[in-house]
């Protein structure tokens, strides 16, 4: 987040959801085993009416900031299960992981929210994850890790997001019932033999409690052979697509 927050731009991006400037993003997650594309993320993208596009690394911290982002959080839970639910009419079933802001975990209504979306759009929970970042921390610890565990017992997954940038790793991990490992870029993007001393135990761990492992910012024909050796279960970056709209992620798909 920029020292001096733009107070222009957060005044802005109250709103912005209900007058139709936000929308949903999907970048396609290709399983490692079988060469397909399982899921996808949904990654939210806001059209300023005078700016153009914002890309979330300006405004997802500009919304901590401004107590915006359980409107945005609220549109994307919406809209991306919306998208899920269209496909699977068509059939096409695609996982869907939804980014979720510690923020938002700390209403108590959250828990419920997410229930009666999944309920609404008749969409099967065990193909929702929701992603839980770990560059943050999260302060109340129990009663997120109670509502969590609430939204397990109905099938959503949980993944801890951005493993590898944060607060308490391992620790975080054993905290919360995740189901799936989300490793951050900066991992894959470094150094080989780094990624390789920081994941080898890691992803055994995480399989031998059954979490599924997701690496993330793969760019290269290399960082993708390398996720597989690594043992990584998915695969996720601009090699296999970017975050796209809707429609022109189902055509590359086939
Ligand atoms: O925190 P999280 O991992 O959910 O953030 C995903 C962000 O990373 C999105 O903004 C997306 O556009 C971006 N991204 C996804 N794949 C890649 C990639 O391969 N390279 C780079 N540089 N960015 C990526
Ligand atoms: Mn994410």
């Amino acid at each position: 987040m920029q020292a001096i927050p733009d107070a222009r731009l957060a005044r802005d991006l109250r709103g912005a959801a209900s007058r139709g400037e936000m929308l949903a993003h999907y970048q396609p997650q290709l399983d490692l085993s079988s060469g397909r594309v399982v899921g996808v993320e949904a990654l939210a993208r806001w059209h300023h009416p005078e700016r153009g596009p914002v890309g979330p690394s300006a405004f997802i911290p500009l919304a901590e900031w401004a107590g915006v982002i359980r409107e945005i959080g609220d549109f994307m839970l919406h809209e991306s299960s919306r998208q899920a639910a269209e496909w699977a009419a068509t059939g096409i079933h695609l996982d869907l992981s939804i980014n979720v802001s510690p923020n938002q975990l700390s209403n108590d209504e959250f828990c419920v929210e997410v229930q009666r979306t999944l309920e609404r759009y008749d969409l099967d929970p065990t193909t929702v994850t929701l992603e839980i970042t770990e560059a943050e921390p999260i302060l109340d610890l129990p009663q997120v890790a109670a509502c969590l565990g609430l939204l397990r017992t109905i099938g959503v997954g949980v993944a801890i997001d951005d493993f590898g940038t944060g607060y308490s790793s391992l620790d975080q991990l054993r905290n919360l019932p995740a189901t799936e490992l989300k490793i951050d870029q900066s991992i894959i993007r470094g150094s080989q033999a780094r990624a390789r001393r920081l994941l080898n135990a890691v992803i055994e761990d995480a399989h031998a409690e059954g979490i599924r492992v997701v690496a993330e910012g793969v760019e290269t024909q290399v960082q993708l052979d390398l996720a597989a050796e690594l043992g990584c279960d998915r695969a996720q970056g601009y090699l296999i697509g970017r975050p796209m709209p809707a429609d022109a992620l189902v055509r590359t798909l086939s």
